[in-house]
C-alpha cells in the first residue's frame, strides 16, 4: 500500500519541472524540515539542471514567525511570486488552514507534504500526503517527514534516480528519523539502518567537512556519534527565510563547506551550555504536582525543546516550557510515554492560539492572559479530573 496521494504529488511536481513552473517549497525549521527540503530540492534538481532558477526554498524564522507556514512567511512568498506557483510545504501545513486558503487565493497551488496528525478537517489544498490521514490501517504512518519525502522523491525519479542520489537521500533521511525520535521500526529502521550504512564515505561535502571535525573514532557508539552530529545539524539560524543548515547540507564546495561546518559546530557548543544552564534552573524551582510548566522572557524558544526533553527524561512528567513576548507566548511540548500532548491541549483548545505536533512532543501559542487559565486547564487533564 502507498501512502495516500503520493503518486498523485509525484505527478504534479514533474509536470511543474517540466513545464518550468515556479516551484516554491516551505519547509520546516529543524532538522527533519532542512532534510526533507535538501531531498526535494535535489530531486528537482536532478530533473532540471542543479543551476535551474525554478525552484525556491523557504523556512519560517522561528523566534519571529513560530513553527511551519505561517502568514508573515506567506505574505513574503506572495510578493515575491506575484504570478503564483507550485507551494510545496514540508513537515508543516497540515493545521494550516488560513495560510494554506489565502495562498490558494494568491493563485498558489498547494502541496502539503506533512507527517504531523490532522486536526478537525483537512486544509484546502490541491494534494495532501500526510499518512495520518489515512484510514488505510496496512499503511505505516510513522515516518519522519524526511522519510515521506524519500519516498516522494523516489516516486519522482523512479528508476531515474540515480544510486549515489538514493544513498545520499537515505543519509539524510536516517539523520531526519533519529532526530525527530520516529519509532525505529518496519521501514523506518531500514532507512536508519541503510544510512548510516553510507554515511560515513558520503559523497555529499557538508558531510566530508563537517566528520573532517567530528571523526566517528573520537566517539564510544556509532549513535552517540550520530547524536553529535544531529546537533549540529539542529541549527536554527537564519540568513532572512534560509536555514543555516540548509545551506550548508546543499554546498558543493568542499572547503567552503569546513567553514560552515565550524561554525555549526561552535554554535552546537554554545547551545548545549544554554541548554544546560536552563535545565539547572528549571530543576532548582519546586516542581511539585503532575507537570511541569514554566515560562519566562529570557528563555529562548529555540532551546526549550532540547530543555523540555531533558526534564522530561528525568522527572518522568508532562513539561510545558514557553517563552513570553509582550502580548503572547510561544511554548514547547513533550510528555513521557503512554501520555499525550495533542490531546492535552485539544482539551483546552479555546485558551489556544495555535497548537500542533505529535503524541510525545508538541508546541503552542497562547494569549498571556490565558497562561494561567491553560496551566489549570492541563493540571485537570492530566489528573484525570476531566
Ligand atoms: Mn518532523
Amino acid at each position: 500500500m502507498k501512502i495516500k496521494n503520493i503518486e498523485k504529488a509525484a505527478e504534479r511536481i514533474r509536470k511543474a519541472a517540466k513545464n518550468k513552473e515556479q516551484i516554491i517549497i516551505f519547509a520546516d525549521s529543524d532538522l527533519d524540515g532542512t532534510a526533507s527540503a535538501t531531498i526535494l530540492k535535489e530531486t528537482i534538481d536532478n530533473l532540471l539542471g542543479r543551476n535551474h532558477l525554478k525552484t525556491a526554498v523557504f523556512f519560517p524564522k522561528r523566534k519571529e514567525e513560530g513553527y511551519g507556514l505561517n502568514d508573515k512567511a506567506l505574505d513574503v512568498i506572495i510578493s515575491q511570486f506575484k504570478k503564483g506557483g507550485l507551494l510545496i510545504t514540508l513537515d508543516c501545513g497540515i493545521t494550516n488552514f488560513e495560510e494554506v486558503k489565502k495562498a490558494g487565493k494568491n493563485g498558489f497551488t498547494v502541496i502539503i507534504v506533512d507527517h504531523h496528525q490532522p486536526i478537525g478537517g483537512l486544509p484546502e489544498a490541491d494534494i495532501i500526503v500526510d499518512p495520518k490521514q489515512q484510514e488505510e490501517t496496512r499503511v505505516f504512518k510513522e515516518y519522519a517527514n524526511a522519510g515521506i519525502t524519500f519516498k516522494l522523491a523516489e516516486e519522482i525519479l523512479k528508476e531515474e534516480m540515480p544510486s549515489l542520489l538514493r544513498e545520499s537521500f537515505l543519509e539524510l533521511t536516517a539523520l531526519a528519523t533519529i532526530s525527530d525520535m520516529m519509532i525505529e521500526t518496519e521501514e523506518n529502521k531500514e532507512f536508519i539502518i541503510q544510512g548510516l550504512a553510507t554515511i560515513e564515505n558520503s559523497e555529499r561535502p557538508a558531510f566530508k567537512a563537517l566528520f573532517s571535525f567530528l571523526s566517528p573514532d573520537d566517539f564510544n557508539s556509532k549513535r552517540d556519534w550520530i547524536s553529535k552530529v544531529n546537533s549540529a545539524l539542529n541549527s536554527s539560524k537564519m540568513d532572512g527565510h534560509i536555514m543555516a543548515v540548509y545551506s550548508f547540507l546543499i554546498e558543493s564546495d568542499l572547503e567552503k563547506a569546513k567553514g560552515m561546518a565550524r561554525e555549526l559546530l561552535e554554535e552546537s557548543d554554545q547551545k548545549h551550555r544554554e541548554i544546560s544552564v536552563l535545565v539547572d534552573e528549571i530543576t532548582r524551582k519546586s516542581l511539585n504536582g503532575s507537570l511541569i510548566f514554566e515560562g519566562s522572557p529570557d528563555w529562548n524558544i529555540e532551546y526549550l525543546g532540547a530543555v523540555a526533553s531533558r526534564l522530561c527524561n528525568r522527572f518522568e512528567k508532562p513539561v510545558f516550557l514557553h517563552q513570553k513576548y509582550e502580548e503572547f507566548s510561544r511554548g514547547t511540548v513533550r510528555v513521557p510515554k503512554g501520555k499525550d500532548a495533542v490531546k492535552a491541549m485539544e482539551s483546552c483548545k479555546e485558551l489556544l492560539r495555535t497548537f500542533g505536533g505529535h503524541p510525545p512532543a508538541a508546541g503552542f501559542t497562547v494569549e498571556n492572559k490565558n497562561i494561567e487559565k491553560f496551566k489549570k486547564c492541563l493540571l485537570d487533564y492530566f489528573d484525570g479530573v476531566k
